[in-house]
């Protein structure tokens, strides 16, 4: 909790540490009412700060400071300055000696960052900033160190105590305790430390490295957890193999560890060799977990593994360089899931997510650069931008350098810099020197807010043969109010003739064509690109793949969108030319709507779907993303200003009107795949997810028809399916409809099978927080009383109250105010035990400015009163103070 006042921290003021950590000895000794932390920290005098012996400012925060010496002299009361966040010391000398001991309570800690217990296990959560609160330290990424960890705890409860690096010695100890000593031999910053002390049963594997190295892996779970960790062993040993293939990158240690926890603040922590999960993101298997997540859990397991490098052998200076690590490592987690998986339909998953929630954060007042140049808690600073966006940013380097250019970068970055803590710059120039080119303009992408906006208007000169594409770029206005210039903005292209086909390019000046797509930058405000050679009027496919994070727009008419969902050569481009028609179609509707008139769907989107639902050859997981309208979310980010009611009644008009339009085709693919998964055991595998994505959007269609035959087969499927997609679909589409009573026994029955089952429970507690049908406030207060459900656990929040606020938006956006004030209240109380979460939870009522003035007015008042309810965290009060600002 805040006493002290919030203080902005900036970029610019950055100074490198006055001393140095070389060796970091600590002990743990894990008591039910306390712990004790005993810390022997080798110093000296950092070179770099120059001459001279500055106070040594350690960092500590709710420490019991029980002793303290200095160059092994016991320190008395006056010979040291404590505050509530420091110690602070006076060295005699260069070199010289820390000890510190001080008692915490990881029993009481509900924050869970820093030592805390979930459950009855001991575990750690210490990035950004939670190492402080374990013991006085130089808590900076720069500061990097040699760690030894000793762990003391009961045997009997703890048998497995584990921390970094390899395990050197253990023994038991007295009064039925023992202890494990762990030492790693890599340097690192204190963000990286982990400790786990508990009663968990491990899954064990081996991988064999590109050098021959045997390493040991193992995941610890509780014991009833151990039957759900295979499908994340084979994730990382697909990882560990993919990382050398494509990067080159060789695991270093002989062991590397992942525990699941069931109390934690977001999915995972990439601490040296001892990965801590999130449950959530580790255990999976056909019973228990859906296809999504069984791809989350594959993502997960590789961005934390991924980190090993990038992240850990070289890390980050400062937080405001948390994208070096943040966006290049997402980067890498999307190739390795667009290899092991369907790239166009990773990548259309990508787009559709940052487009939603990464472009409203960007156009909030949250909003801040990739590079943030001042923040007040860092905690606020784990962001779409920082990751999803950053990760874009790292894509054009690749687009603009190709697969090979960036492996020379990323070769020479690794080499450059392994061991150190750097800053983006220094990732540019390896990408720059390995390739001899400059970034300097592109790097605007790190230090620029807000998403830019690409006009592109063409002209076509029949006589001359030249096509012409002038592309306008702006962007708008931000809070940092930094100017914005151009950025480098890589357009990949095509151009369709008549029949669909692609043409040749050859620019003007160029001899001969290159290609029929091709990666062109647009560098300046505004830039003409002629064409020549053109026979006939073509019809252009602009930013294939999405190439850059950007709003683009061309004036194209609903037969020209339909033509390229045929056509396109790019999938991601037929695919958003869908979007596209669908966001000109549903803003149509939304119109209506709004002017009172009956609303009519334009046949010609029902047609352009039927072709594609009736299309055999196309990807079935791409056929489910193409029948996914525009979720209302999105639309809400694309309007200047939402109406909450005219979207939602827009969109489900749309839907009820394509399941009549299509209920043939889609009642037929229903059931071919139905069919198929009853006959085929389950796989965790990118064609099966794909039929199963087909067949489950095709049932929430169909069950909209409200026909006796789909009621029958959502039953059916409901009771029968041997796996949690299908299941859960199932009780979704019921959930949704008008068919009370089986709505009822299928809830209750779900929940009495799964009831012991806390990551099966969260899903039950969404899908009924994400029920748009009337009501919505009272079923999630409702579900706030069941005896499944905790506030301290974070999952069960973001289940039930993130559920409802960012996906329920009818009902979160009543117009009396009640989904405001009932999220309010939730921050206040969260606020009071565990701040991440209370400031994430918040985001919702950040996007104030969205929406009609009365909402308008409710929101701003639900944020004034969070402010004036006293006592915020440093993390509730920087988003709070913002939105208001
Ligand atoms: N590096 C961690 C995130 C830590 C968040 C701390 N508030 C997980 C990840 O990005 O891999
Ligand atoms: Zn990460």
């Amino acid at each position: 909790m805040r006493t002290e006042q919030p203080k902005m921290i900036y970029l610019k003021d950055y100074q490198a540490p006055e001393y140095l950590i070389d060796e970091t000895h600590l002990t743990f000794e894990l008591f039910e009412d306390h712990s004790l932390v005993h810390a022997q920290l080798v110093m000296r005098r950092n070179p770099a700060r120059g001459p001279g012996l500055p106070p040594l400012v350690l960092d500590g925060q709710q420490l019991e400071l029980l002793s303290v010496t200095l160059a092994d002299q016991e320190l008395s009361d006056g010979q040291y300055q404590l505050t509530e966040n420091h110690l602070t010391l006076q060295p005699a000398s260069e070199t010289f000696t820390v000890d510190t001991s001080v008692r915490i309570h990881p029993e009481t800690n509900t924050a869970l960052e820093g030592l805390y217990k979930s459950g009855t296990m001991f575990c750690t959560q210490c990035e950004a900033e939670g190492f402080r609160k374990i013991t006085y330290y130089l808590d900076r990424p720069d500061v990097m160190s040699k760690f030894t960890t000793t762990v003391v705890a009961e045997q009997h409860s703890y048998p497995v105590l584990l921390s970094n690096g390899n395990p050197i010695a253990s023994g038991p100890g007295e009064d039925g305790r023992h202890w494990a000593t762990w030492e790693d031999p890599f340097m690192k910053p204190a963000y990286l430390f982990a400790l786990v002390a508990g009663d968990l049963w491990c899954v064990e594997d081996s991988f064999t490295t590109m050098t021959d190295r045997n390493v040991a892996l193992r995941i610890y779970v509780e014991p009833e957890n151990i039957d759900k960790c295979q499908h994340a062993m084979n994730s990382l040993k697909k990882s560990m193999r993919w990382d050398e293939e494509v990067y080159g990158r060789e695991y270093d240690l002989d062991i590397f560890m992942i525990v699941a926890v069931n109390d934690f603040n977001m999915g995972a922590m990439e601490n040296k060799g001892l990965n801590i999960f999130n449950s959530s993101a580790v255990l999976a298997r056909a019973e228990t977990a859906t296809d999504a997540a069984h791809q989350r859990v594959e993502a997960i397991v590789a961005h934390e593994y991924f980190h090993n490098w990038s992240g850990n052998r070289v890390t980050c200076r400062d937080w405001f360089q948390l994208s070096l690590k943040e966006g290049f490592t997402v980067f890498r987690d999307s190739g390795f899931s667009a290899d092991m998986n369907s790239a166009t339909v990773k990548r259309i998953q990508d787009v559709a997510y940052l487009r939603t929630h990464q472009f409203a954060e960007d156009a909030g007042p949250m909003a801040h650069a990739v590079r943030p140049d001042s923040f007040i808690e860092i905690s606020n600073f784990y962001t779409l931008t920082v990751y999803e966006k950053g990760s874009e940013v790292v894509g054009m380097i690749h687009t603009l350098l190709g697969a090979e250019g960036f492996r020379k970068g990323s070769d020479l970055y690794f080499e450059r810099h392994d061991g150190q803590a750097v800053t983006c710059d220094d990732f540019i120039k390896a990408m720059e020197d390995a390739n001899g080119v400059d970034l300097t303009q592109f790097k605007r992408w790190y230090s620029q807010a807000g998403t830019p906006r690409l006009a592109v208007s063409e002209s076509y000169d029949a006589a001359a043969k030249t096509y012409r594409l002038t592309f306008r770029q702006s962007c708008p206005e931000t809070p940092d109010k930094v100017e914005k210039l151009p950025f480098v903005i890589p357009v990949e292209l095509g151009l369709l003739d008549s029949k669909g086909n692609e043409i040749a390019l050859r620019l003007a000046g160029e001899a001969s064509a290159q290609g029929t797509t091709r990666v062109i930058s647009v560098t300046e405000a505004e830039q003409t690109f002629t064409f020549v050679d053109i026979a006939e009027q073509p019809l252009p496919s602009l930013l294939r793949g999405f190439s850059a994070p950007v709003k683009l727009t061309f004036p194209y008419n609903r037969d020209q969108l339909m033509f390229l969902m045929q056509h396109d050569s790019d999938g991601f481009n037929r695919w958003d030319a869908g979007q596209q028609l669908s966001v000109q179609v549903l803003q149509e509707l939304i119109g209506q709507q709004q002017k009172g008139e009956s609303l009519k769907l334009d046949p010609r989107l029902v047609s352009a779907l039927r072709t594609v639902l009736s299309d055999e050859s196309l990807d079935q997981a791409m056929v489910a993303e193409m029948l996914s309208l525009p979720g209302e979310a999105y639309l809400t980010e694309i309007s200047e200003v939402a109406d909450v009611d005219a979207i939602h009644i827009a969109r489900e008009f749309a839907r009820q009107q394509l399941a009549e339009g299509l209920f043939e085709a889609l009642w037929l693919r229903y059931q071919a795949n139905r069919d198929l998964s009853k006959k085929t055991p389950y796989v965790a595998e990118a064609e099966h997810f794909a039929r199963r994505a087909l067949q489950n959007i095709a049932l929430s269609y169909l069950m909209l028809s409200g026909k006796p035959e789909v009621l029958a087969a959502a039953l059916e499927q409901f009771e029968t399916a041997d796996n949690m997609t299908e299941r859960l679909t199932a009780l979704a589409v019921l959930v949704n409809s008008p068919f009370e009573e089986q709505k009822a026994l299928a809830l209750a029955s779900f929940a009495e099978h799964f009831k012991d089952n806390p990551l099966v429970m969260d899903q039950w507690f969404s899908v009924q927080a994400g029920s748009t049908l009337p009501g919505g406030l009272q079923r999630v207060k409702a579900l706030m009383q069941h005896p499944a459900f905790n506030i301290k656990n974070p999952n069960k929040v973001r289940a039930l109250v993130g559920a409802f606020a960012g996906q329920n938006l009818i009902n979160f956006h009543a117009a009396d105010g009640s989904g405001y004030r009932f999220l309010a209240d939730l921050v206040i109380e969260l606020n009071g035990f565990n701040p991440q979460i209370a400031s994430r939870q918040l985001a919702p009522l950040t996007r104030w400015r969205k929406y009609d003035s009365a909402r308008q007015a409710l929101m701003k008042g639900e944020l004034e009163r969070i402010l004036a309810s006293g006592q915020l965290s440093s993390d509730v009060y920087e988003v709070v103070s913002k939105s208001l600002a």
